[in-house]
């Protein structure tokens, strides 16, 4: 399967309200993602601002020293003064976006079906003919005629354009859907790759993304811990792993994802919810006496994958769901024997225990003195 990742924590992800990254930031950010790599990374929109224009410069020339290998794009509106800057800054690839929908076409462009299409005709040759190579994002495409749609395709396509992304702006498809939709495409307009840009408002992106992939997409955009507009698109971290456990493909190095996902949560000052797949706090902590009996004995009873993939090691806490098993192979770890009667008695007090969250070692060992009535020192 030929599929790989486009990155736009640097464009899309600072669209999330509230981030700002700086320019040494980017650059940070972008060689992390091409050390794990990333096949594209979308460097931000240089016409929004000076420091985005510098940033995106900086990350160009790391590519052309070799410090970076991912392809560098610049995203850019459909007129020529974006594509004007996007080539003055030596981009890989260009991204020109038009929303084609007839929502967006009333609302914002004010064009009609016809015009939108020698509007993107053009930019797309422009861009061309300033030497770049050319992504054509239907933006909004999931709310946008069909047959309108695959005149949109043809037109990038003639134009120039030989990647297209799909882009489900507002978020409401669903994998179904999503996987004919690509189909459709890739049959009715050949010649030209597609990209599926996945917003998260359902709470589908992922899965779209992968619906998308199915359907023919080879490149899906994604952003570190899920960023974007409003609630964001596909979270890398999460699309690597479904990617790898279905399909056998490891878009990225799994491993590091983990730094890359403490990176961006630093700078972007979003933090991820300790119940976010794969690099969440908890996403390999497990609790009731049932599951961690389960884990002690085969990991696989309540892991998809091994923690130790992405760089990280399971766990499990104590408190009131704790079982037997949970509680002998803690008190092991801390060193300390005790029989079945006493670990039957410690496991009396916990559940015993009202509105308790945790159990530390330290509370631990202070029951298990209560029940034996020795004083317990932990291994150092
Ligand atoms: C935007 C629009 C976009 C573009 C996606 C793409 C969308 O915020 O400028 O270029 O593939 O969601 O439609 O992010
Ligand atoms: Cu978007």
């Amino acid at each position: 399967m030929k599929v790989g990742i486009l990155d736009s924590t640097l464009r899309e992800g600072e669209q999330t309200p509230g981030v700002v990254f700086t320019i040494e930031q980017r650059v940070e950010i972008a060689k992390a993602l091409s050390d794990i790599g990333v096949s594209m990374i979308e460097a931000g929109h240089p016409a929004v601002s000076p420091d985005i224009y510098e940033g995106i410069k900086r990350i160009v020339k790391l590519k052309r020293e070799g410090e970076i290998t991912s392809e560098i794009l610049g995203h850019s509106r459909a007129v020529k003064r974006d594509v004007e800057v996007a080539s003055e800054i030596e981009v890989d690839r260009v991204a020109i976006f038009y929303g084609v929908s007839d929502i967006h076409l009333k609302a914002k462009t004010k064009t009609t079906r016809e015009d939108a299409l020698n509007v993107i005709a053009e930019v797309v040759r422009y861009a061309r003919e300033h030497g770049l190579k050319v992504r054509f994002t239907a933006e909004d495409a999931t709310r946008t005629d069909l047959d309108y749609l695959v005149k949109v395709a043809k037109t990038a396509r003639d134009a120039g354009a030989d990647r297209i992304s799909i882009a489900d702006t507002v978020g409401i498809l669903y994998p179904t859907k999503t996987r004919e939709l690509f189909s459709y495409l890739v049959k009715e307009v050949p010649g030209v790759e597609y990209d599926i840009h996945a917003h998260n408002d359902l709470g589908m992106a992922v899965a779209n993304a992968l619906a998308a992939v199915e359907g023919g997409a080879t490149i899906v955009h994604a952003t570190v811990n899920g960023l974007g507009e409003r609630v964001g698109i596909v979270p890398l971290q999460i699309i690597a792993a479904a990617l790898k456990y279905h399909f056998n493909v490891e878009v990225v190095k799994l491993d590091k994802l983990t730094s890359v996902s403490s990176l961006v949560e630093k700078y972007s000052g979003i933090s991820i919810p300790p119940n976010f797949p794969i690099t969440g706090d908890y996403a390999f902590v497990h609790k009731a006496g049932v599951h961690v009996a389960g884990i002690l004995n085969d990991p696989r009873t309540y892991e998809f994958m091994a923690p130790e993939t992405f760089g990280r090691s399971r766990d499990y806490v104590i408190d009131k769901y704790t079982g037997k098993h949970a509680l002998k192979d803690r008190f092991e770890r801390l060193g300390v024997k005790l029989d079945d009667r006493e670990l039957e008695q410690v496991l009396v007090k916990i559940k015993s225990s009202q509105g308790t969250r945790y159990f530390r070692d330290v509370d631990l060992l202070e029951i298990a003195e209560e029940v034996t009535g020795k004083v317990l020192k932990p291994r150092p």
